[in-house]
């Protein structure tokens, strides 16, 4: 379905950012700034900002803030939480707007960016006061043996495009509660939402009569990341990106003995079975697929269909697909936006022609409004009917490209499945209790995520975020994911008159 496309131009978009912004009562963009800000809409440059501090200044600050910060008590330490989920609220209309801007994505999927960081905070703030350790019976007469959580210290967050905010709140809410400052490296492709979203938590961190350097944001490309990589004053990196990122900083940080959390690439796949309710079946994987414009880790790419239901689910979708409605999300009220950039377009490109090659069948994906909008790269969803999970499907495309392959036996459909180097997603759609419960077992998904009856994205922050794999093996957001922000401690307390030692060693 093609209709009417409505462009933006650069100084509407700047128009909106600055209204944004000054709603916000942060620092405002302008044209003489170091900090490019471009949006994917049109795929122009629309403004500036001033670049903030260098990595090292902000190491600095944030080792010197956490020798105070350590000692507030944790509860204390969750109020700052709270009153960033409170201006978060008041804000999300102004930072969706942000978002949409930077990311480009629909104003519902934006809002929910928003809605996904207040959740964050609230869970954290129920945290700050369940950061429980343990007492063990200890095995000698009137000892106590306890282990405790403490502050980590400085905490390095490294954070894509594709969630520009979300998921640096999943660390920050988290990590302040545990006591850590925190020091964010945006994408480059966020600087304005980044830095709306810091400006914020340094508000909340001073409305509560805190240092507001417990949150601070530094700019830059590679050497930036490379830079906190190294550094040991972060005993924590968590980096979110493509698996070469990963790759590239998790020695670094490894060498010094650092600890990592990756949240890396995704090659998600859903097995519908013979029994599937196709009707929301196909709903969940036109979401799963092609929202976000196929530019979440969680997106659908693989869809691995039992052959008797194949040629009605593949025609359904193709079908759902081709009825998309593609445009700008600021004017068109679409249901996909643009793509990042036009690298994203030409790789989304190249993968289709290598699948035609490998005797795949392609139907959508062509280039739209490259009149209307030449810089930028809005795109029609693919569907490939595949022939076998060749090279290109195992590889992670970050667009809307879905593969269909065929299975006949449960056992093939969960081996394709786990036939990738990723193992972040999964879905299974089944009304077959048997199955379900097969695929979510431990000869089940090799995934970080196993979901049924709903797409791989699209996550609760409740549950530990993260995958199997080359995605990296990290956990964040819900579930017990604030133990990796803390240090444990065991302590041994002996209060009796002796000194007998353990394993009752005897040493006169
Ligand atoms: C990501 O794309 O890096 O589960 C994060 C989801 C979202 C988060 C995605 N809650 O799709």
């Amino acid at each position: 379905m093609v209709t009417a496309f409505n462009p933006s131009s650069s100084a509407e978009i700047r128009s909106l950012a600055a209204d944004a912004l000054e709603r916000l009562g942060v620092a405002a963009i302008g044209t003489d700034g170091d900090v490019e800000a471009r949006s994917p809409i049109t795929g122009l440059p629309y403004a500036t900002i001033p670049s903030s501090l260098t990595a090292e200044d902000a190491a600095i600050r944030a080792a010197e803030v956490f020798t105070t910060w350590r000692d507030v008590p944790a509860p204390r330490r969750g109020e700052v939480v709270r009153r960033l989920g409170e201006l978060l609220r008041l804000h999300l209309d102004d930072l969706a707007t942000l978002v949409q801007i930077e990311a480009g994505k629909i104003r519902s999927e934006a809002l929910g960016e928003v809605r996904e960081m207040i959740d964050v905070c609230d869970f954290a703030v129920g945290l700050s006061r369940q950061l429980h350790g343990l007492t063990i019976a200890s095995e000698r007469p009137r000892h106590r043996l306890t282990e405790t959580w403490h502050p980590m210290g400085p905490i390095a967050v490294v954070t894509a495009f594709n969630f520009p905010v979300a998921v640096w709140s999943w660390n920050a809410a988290l990590a302040l509660v545990c006591g850590d400052p925190v020091v964010w490296k945006p994408s480059d492709h966020s600087p304005v939402t980044a830095s709306a979203c810091n400006a914020l938590a340094r508000r909340a961190a001073t409305d509560c009569g805190i240092d507001p350097d417990v949150c601070q944001v530094v700019f830059g490309g590679a050497e930036v990341g490379r830079s906190l990589a190294s550094d040991p004053r972060f005993p924590l990196v968590s980096a979110t990106g493509s698996t070469r990122m990963g790759r590239e900083l998790a020695p670094v940080v490894a060498s010094r003995f650092g600890r990592s959390i990756l949240e890396l690439g995704g090659n998600n796949a859903a097995i519908v079975a013979p029994s599937a309710d196709l009707d929301m079946t196909v709903r969940a994987i036109t979401f799963a697929a092609a929202g976000t414009a196929g530019q979440r880790c969680t997106s659908l790419r693989r869809l691995i269909v039992h052959e008797s239901v194949a040629d009605e689910l593949s025609d359904r979708v193709e079908r759902a697909f081709a009825r998309l409605r593609v445009g700008n999300p600021l004017h068109d009220d679409p249901l996909v936006g643009p793509l990042i950039t036009q690298e994203a377009r030409r790789l989304m490109e190249n993968a289709l022609d290598v699948a035609r090659a490998d005797g795949g069948s392609v139907v959508g994906g062509e280039r739209m409004f490259a009149d209307q909008a030449p810089e930028a790269s809005y795109v029609r969803p693919a569907v490939v009917r595949m022939p076998a999970q060749t090279e290109i499907v195992r590889t992670e495309t970050f667009a809307p490209v879905l593969y269909v392959m065929t299975y006949r036996e449960l056992d093939e459909a969960i081996a394709l499945q786990n036939g990738v180097p990723q193992g972040l997603a999964s879905s299974i759609f089944t009304t077959d209790l048997r199955e379900a419960e097969r695929f979510t077992g431990p000869s089940g998904s090799d995934c970080g995520i196993a979901n049924v009856n709903i797409g791989p994205s699209g996550a609760e922050i409740g549950g530990a975020f993260g995958g199997e794999k080359e995605t990296g093996g990290g956990r964040e957001s819900g579930s017990d994911s604030w133990k990796a922000y803390m240090r444990r401690s065991t302590a041994t307390v002996n209060y009796s008159n002796e000194l007998p030692l353990a394993q009752g060693v005897v040493f006169e």
